[in-house]
């Protein structure tokens, strides 16, 4: 398929000033008629082409004329109209089919035909299966938008903007009009329209205007939305105090729903979720969902300004506002939570997903330079790195200088379909900086590795830290250059103190911490005054994306783990202490790193003096994923038994009377509240649990058993019943059932059910996963549910997929040609799974190599789905 190339942008020669949409709504067939008021480009000549995907045309006119069929050509994708003019009216009208429509993408039926609701999904390309319009984000139109329909069918009709009149029509029909003042591209376009019950509140905005709050849900499921309501004005509230945006709407709707492509969507106005991002309750989400819950809300409405007000110019600047806005979102969610945990957790996802990405096949940049199938670059590299250039960018800045480089970002570029350059050049305008080295950033692929060096000068008192950078390539040939790389740093005394920093020649009071930016290929930094050899704590907070390399010793990993006051950097060392302590079991060596690390976190156990929280992630080594990345003929069920091994050996120096007498005081303080206190609680209970299962699968089996009885929310019960699946303890059946019986009603909790018994390790995996898809429940068509089945499978689950017979292979190429005829978009997800198969040790390699080549020889297959395929064969 054709690519489309960043450097072959060219303005738009046809805008939009105005577009008038009279939808007339039906479950099987609905009509869209379109006027579009038309603004041709003085410069350009080109005729007006408008993108159109799929259309039944059913009239065409231009300036009030009913055209020929001489004076049009449609071919499926484009429309092409002789005779338009500037200030031209065309008026389409077409015809659409919900109810058929099962790519979810364009106007789409969620749920039974009978009972269920219509809604859009524009972004990236969505628009053009809606009517005839340049779908493209640089052109900005103001959208007056009418819906018609029945209304004891559709008795709700949403769009975005304001409300702007109502009223009924003869045959028990009703109309609803909305005019959105703000001009926006045709990706931010939706409406909603059908059975819906509301949940309201009214909020003033800190310029004092008055608001309506809407979220809506099915009837089963609007109890479930005081929590998504809560965190929606919290994050009104934080982005007014941290960035001085408000809210430009008299009102704002947000919709739950449970067919979507993705977690949720940011249509000016008028918010789509899916369902998993938005409904909360204690009965039937965990801990970690209530949080995602409230940063996917965060996150959509911060795209008001970060990506509505001020949005792309196109596909390739994605990041502009993705990356912008996961950053924002972090910040918040920082505030609100406990902020080392939350960069705990940011940078084990981009670990997770972003490293691999970016060092396979599919890597690419943060602005890439091309792609075919623009759904396909909503990536973890899109949002993921690119929120940690913005994070280094504020870094840079420093608190102030950031918030004077935003507020004129925004101030600026108001409005407007901005570009990246756009974005540097305003925060580094309102600093006087120069920030163009960070674009650099932006244009190459990889993960670069920062090699540290230090050298102690006991005479002289001056210790001498080398940095250095290289960008593994390999994929894409594009030059490598220095990136600056912010190392924020620390030194620390073999007592575990942190000395005053003198780099050479500074005379200001020196700082415990301070950050050092690498900006060539190799840079000394000389501290002065050092009075002993010291041990550096380098990259606290994780300061830039890149994979440290450093020659620590054991001991000294300890010494961090034990003494960083970065809480960040003190679970790193454990994470690199971790992680050389596998090496020794792998490699049968010696054992230096699995005794400190055991030894150091038997302190930290028996102290107490730390949060539960962060307890329990310092009792956790790196992921499955993560030990892979490290190395080369990956065999992920060996890396799963070594990994077993290691918490094995963390469990028996732990002991098991002591997680046993944890276990007991943790679980005598079982709540349901939601406080930090609480949920740290919650989640050592669970490590600890965990820990003992690799102990005592008897005595572990019956406090699950009894958790899961007495669970009062799902965190715990969720966590009992993983624990007894994972253990393959005896009453896991029985509680399987009780569960799938107890929530049968709750698609959210049922997909957990698939999920946790997707991630069962290792050969049991595969037949489990086959019984699994012929279960009543089970559909291909509801992205969820494929999500949680396969999805887990194939992307959590890497010692149950990575099957030397390649049957997990063979399971998972067979379903993808199944699944892209539905729903390509999640097809070429679900294939990302495929990444990395050239690493896998010869066996693995050859079988998945030859599943994937054989669905690549299947005909028809969606541009997405192929573009993926493509690439990973590469
Ligand atoms: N902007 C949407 C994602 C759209 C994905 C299109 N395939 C959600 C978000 O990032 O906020
Ligand atoms: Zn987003």
């Amino acid at each position: 398929p054709a690519s489309i190339c960043l450097r072959d942008y060219r303005a738009p020669a046809w805008r939009v000033d105005t577009v008038e949409l009279d939808f007339d709504l039906g479950i099987d067939a609905s009509e869209v008629l379109a006027r579009l008021h038309l603004r041709r480009d003085p410069a350009q000549d080109a005729p007006l082409r408008l993108d159109g995907e799929n259309l039944q045309l059913l009239s065409i006119a231009l300036d009030g004329t009913p055209l020929p069929a001489t004076a049009y050509r449609y071919d499926g994708n484009a429309l092409e109209v002789d005779g338009a003019r500037d200030g031209s009216v065309l008026e389409t009208r077409v015809r659409l089919r919900p109810a058929a429509n099962t790519a979810l993408e364009g106007l789409y039926l969620s749920g039974p035909r009978e009972t269920g609701f219509l809604l859009t999904q524009c972004e990236a390309e969505g628009f053009r299966h809606i009517t005839f319009f340049p779908d493209r984000p640089d052109v900005l139109s103001r959208y007056t938008v009418t819906l018609r329909a029945d209304r004891t069918r559709f008795p709700v009709l949403l769009a975005g903007g304001n409300p702007d009149g109502a009223g009924a029509l003869d045959g028990g029909r009703h109309w609803a009009r909305f005019v959105d003042p703000h001009p926006k591209p045709s990706y931010l376009f939706a409406v909603v329209a059908g059975h819906l019950q509301v949940m309201e509140r009214d909020y003033v905005t800190a310029d004092d205007h008055a608001v309506q709050l809407k979220i809506w849900a099915e009837a089963d499921a609007i109890d479930r939305c005081h929590y998504a309501m809560a965190a929606l004005e919290r994050a009104m509230r934080w982005d007014e105090q941290a960035y001085g945006r408000n809210y430009d709407l008299d009102v704002f709707h947000v919709v739950a729903t449970h067919d979507f492509n993705m977690g949720a969507m940011e249509n000016k106005g008028l918010n789509i979720f899916n369902a998993k991002c938005l409904l909360a309750a204690p009965d039937s989400t965990t801990d970690e969902e209530y949080r995602h819950v409230e940063a996917v809300v965060a996150h959509e409405y911060f795209h008001n300004w970060s990506g509505n007000r001020v949005t792309c110019r196109d596909w390739f600047q994605l990041s502009l506002k993705e990356g912008l806005t996961v950053f924002r979102e972090q910040s918040f969610s920082a505030d609100m939570n406990s902020a080392p945990l939350k960069r705990i957790e940011d940078v084990a996802l981009l670990r997770r997903a972003q490293f691999p990405e970016d060092a396979g096949p599919l890597a690419h940049p943060v602005r890439p330079a091309q792609y075919s199938e623009i759904n396909n670059f909503y990536t973890a590299t899109v949002y993921e790195k690119g929120a940690e250039l913005v994070r280094m960018l504020a870094g840079a800045l420093g608190r102030d200088g950031f918030r004077r480089g935003m507020d004129r970002y925004f101030e600026r570029n108001d409005g407007r379909a901005a570009t990246l350059e756009d974005f540097l050049a305003a925060l580094g305008g309102a600093n006087g900086t120069d920030l163009t080295p960070y674009l650099a950033w932006y244009a190459q692929a990889g993960t670069p590795r920062l090699k540290a060096h230090g050298h102690y000068d006991a005479v002289r008192h001056t210790y001498t830290l080398t940095l250095a950078q290289y960008t593994p390539g390999g994929h894409g040939a594009e030059p490598r250059v220095p990136l600056p790389i912010p190392v924020k740093l620390a030194l620390f005394t073999p007592q575990g103190d942190m000395l005053p920093l003198h780099l050479d020649g500074q005379t200001a009071k020196p700082d415990t911490e301070r950050v050092v930016v690498l900006e060539r290929a190799e840079q000394s930094f000389v501290f002065a005054d050092v009075t002993t050899a010291p041990v550096p704590s380098l990259l606290r907070g994780f300061s830039a994306p890149v994979i440290l390399e450093c020659d620590y010793t054991p001991g000294e990993l300890a010494l961090l783990l034990a003494h960083d006051v970065d809480g960040f950097n003190r679970w790193e060392a454990g994470q690199q202490l971790a992680a050389r302590a596998y090496e020794d079991l792998r490699d049968d060596t010696a054992g230096a790193a699995l005794h400190a690390w055991c030894d150091a976190l038997a302190r930290l156990f028996d102290a107490a003096a730390i949060d539960d929280a962060l307890l329990a992630d310092l009792l956790t080594p790196p992921g499955e994923v993560e030990l892979a990345e490290r190395e080369s003929a990956i065999d992920p069920q060996r890396i799963h038994h070594l990994r077993q091994a290691l918490q094995q050996r963390l469990a028996a120096r732990l002991g098991a009377a002591a997680l046993r007498q944890r276990y007991a005081a943790l679980a005598a303080h079982t709540t349901i509240e939601l406080d930090a206190a609480s949920q740290a609680q919650r989640r050592l209970k669970r490590r600890v649990l965990e820990l003992l299962a690799l102990l005592d699968r008897a005595g572990s089996g019956e406090l699950a058993t009894a958790q899961y009885r007495e669970a009062p929310g799902m965190t715990d019960r969720l966590a009992a019943l993983s624990v007894l699946v994972r253990s393959d303890a005896p009453q896991a059946a029985a509680a399987l059932r009780d569960y799938r019986e107890r929530h049968a009603g709750n698609a959210l909790a049922l997909d957990k059910w698939f999920a946790v018994q997707a991630q069962l390790p290792g050969e049991r995996a595969l037949d489990r996963v086959r019984r699994l898809e012929r279960d009543a429940a089970f559909t291909l068509k509801n992205p969820n549910r494929v999500q949680s089945l396969l999805g887990a499978f194939v992307r959590n689950n890497p010692s149950g997929f990575h099957r030397v017979d390649g049957a997990g292979y063979r399971l998972l190429a067979e379903r993808l040609v199944a699944l892209d005829a539905l729903n390509p978009q999640v097809a070429a997800r679900l294939a990302t799974a495929f990444n990395g198969w050239q690493r896998l040790e010869p066996l693995r390699r050859e079988a998945a190599h030859a599943a994937i080549v054989e669905l690549a020889g299947h005909h028809g297959l969606s541009r997405n789905l192929a573009e993926i395929i493509g690439s990973v064969l590469n």
